[in-house]
């Protein structure tokens, strides 16, 4: 019977590889997991072993030729074994035997111990380790006797433990192409691993990987270490809103691709306004806060850089315009950050915009929000300047497309009429998606911004 060898999946984004050498002549017998020919990928070079035992009757490709996966390489005649293929077939038996002192001394160490992917032993390192503790005359006569003992298919004696058999040319190839023997599951008898069992655990993995970089949007998480290794540890179990923010915040910075821009409002006549006007914002229930200020001056800046006020679908190549005004603003709460909305902040003015702030606020403190408070934003100010810090570089609060950082208002020198003169300097940074917002927009937003906190008349000159 004719059996067709094709180029096996070969680990992790490869995808072809140039023929280096053909290391089979016609009618040889080979025996599964031999090379058949030497493989260069952008990876490594590696041998390329066959599936099955047979007689080499074709060979499909040349030295110098490029091999995508799942392409004939070889030609075998499997089934009805010739003397030679017999002969050829009995003493790889033998020298496979004589590897199994390999696996035996890997899994003496596992013994009692179930097979367990997240193990030391399960690791290349472990290995290597075990490979160089070979050697001792001891343990060489103990896994002779193994080595004998299998080739009579009689389970040795006191073994309470699976061993991981695997000839040297199957593991060879699968540590070729990255892949920990240990890993696999061997489908053979007695859990022996073939090189189809590499294959398709090897297949599986691609798969999942495409699956992974297509679907998720969140990076792969990484195995972790046992902490518990360097010092006492505790785990906790995620609030569910650390695990939304972690999700939502993941979400964003993984597709968004994200710019920073920075810029500083002199607000030294506004706060003067702010301390004359809070006394009437005071009597009406609330404190004027920058935030509150803020949050109207940004409305009226969405209202003249609408690019900024939308939001992107990728899917239909679309951009949607938003033609109404909901703010939100980041909460730091001893819960976690939460982002209440202000809506329609167009049709409000500062005094109603900081009484809603200082509701919402507290509302998000004590776990009063509701879910629709928390909708509908379409942009975001994030006010880190009652706790401190120079500037930072917000996440954009997907699917806005900009937030606005605002980081603690500082006295700083001027130069203003050829004198240096003590400014209050507020400031700014603007996160936005480098999709949707170009450079030089996000900087006149920004601009605009400031231009309007230092002389407020602007927004009637030229606002909307
Ligand atoms: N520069 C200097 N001082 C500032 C300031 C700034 N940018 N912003 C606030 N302050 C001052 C206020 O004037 C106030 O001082 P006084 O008590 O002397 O009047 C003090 O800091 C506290 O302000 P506040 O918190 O009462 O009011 P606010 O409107 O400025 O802030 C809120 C409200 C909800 C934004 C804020 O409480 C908060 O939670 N901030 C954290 C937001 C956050 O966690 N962001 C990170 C999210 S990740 O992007």
């Amino acid at each position: 019977m004719k059996h067709t060898v094709k180029l096996p999946h070969l680990g992790e984004n490869i995808e072809a590889g140039t023929v280096a050498q053909i290391l089979v002549a016609i009618d040889d017998a080979v025996n599964e997991g031999d090379g058949i020919i030497e493989l260069e990928t952008d990876k490594a070079v590696l041998e390329v072993p066959a599936d099955k035992s047979g007689v080499l009757r074709e060979i499909l490709v040349s030295e110098g030729d490029e091999v995508k996966i799942d392409q004939p390489i070889a030609i075998l005649e499997i089934g009805q074994n010739s003397e030679r293929e017999q002969k050829v077939i009995s003493e790889n038996r033998i020298s496979e035997k004589e590897d199994l002192p390999d696996s035996a001394s890997e899994s003496e160490k596992n013994k009692n111990q179930p097979r367990d992917e997240t193990s030391e032993s399960a690791s290349p390192e472990h290995e290597t380790k075990s490979a160089k503790q070979r050697g001792s005359d001891t343990q060489k006569e103990s896994d002779e006797k193994e080595a004998t003992q299998d080739l009579q298919h009689e389970p040795p004696p006191q073994r309470d433990y699976i061993p991981i058999p695997a000839s040297p040319s199957i593991r060879r190839f699968a540590r070729e192409i990255g892949i920990d023997i240990n890993d696999v599951r061997g489908s053979g008898p007695r859990g022996r691993i073939s090189m189809e069992d590499v294959r398709t655990f090897s297949k599986d993995i691609n798969k999942r990987m495409k699956i992974t970089q297509t679907v998720s949007s969140s990076p792969r998480s990484e195995r972790l270490p046992d902490f518990s290794k360097w010092g006492n540890i505790e785990e906790e179990k995620m609030s569910r809103i650390r695990e939304k923010t972690a999700h939502h915040l993941g979400f964003a910075w993984s597709t968004i691709p994200h710019v920073t821009h920075f810029d500083k409002a002199d607000i030294t006549e506004l706060e003067e306004q702010r301390k004359y006007f809070g006394k009437y914002v005071e009597k009406a229930g609330a404190k004027l806060t920058m935030t509150a200020i803020l949050v109207k001056f940004v409305q009226f800046a969405l209202k003249s850089f609408p690019q900024v006020n939308s939001s992107i679908d990728m899917s239909h190549n679309n951009i949607i315009h938003k033609k109404y005004y909901h703010i939100g603003v980041a909460v730091d709460t001893d819960r976690g950050l939460l982002v209440p909305v202000i809506k329609n902040v167009d049709k409000k003015n500062i005094t109603q915009i900081a009484l809603e702030l200082q509701d919402l606020a507290e509302k998000a403190r004590v776990k009063k929000l509701t879910l629709e408070d928390m909708e509908g934003s379409t942009f975001t100010i994030s006010n880190l300047g009652g706790i401190g810090g120079t500037g930072f570089t917000p996440i954009v609060n997907s699917p806005d497309v900009a937030i606005l950082a605002v980081s603690r208002a500082k006295v700083e020198p001027v130069y203003i009429n050829e004198k240096f003169e003590p400014r209050l300097l507020l400031p700014l940074g603007l996160s936005y998606d480098h999709r949707l917002i170009d450079g030089a927009d996000a900087a006149r937003f920004l601009r605009w911004i400031c231009d309007s906190l230092e002389k407020p008349l602007k927004i009637f000159i030229d606002g909307q």
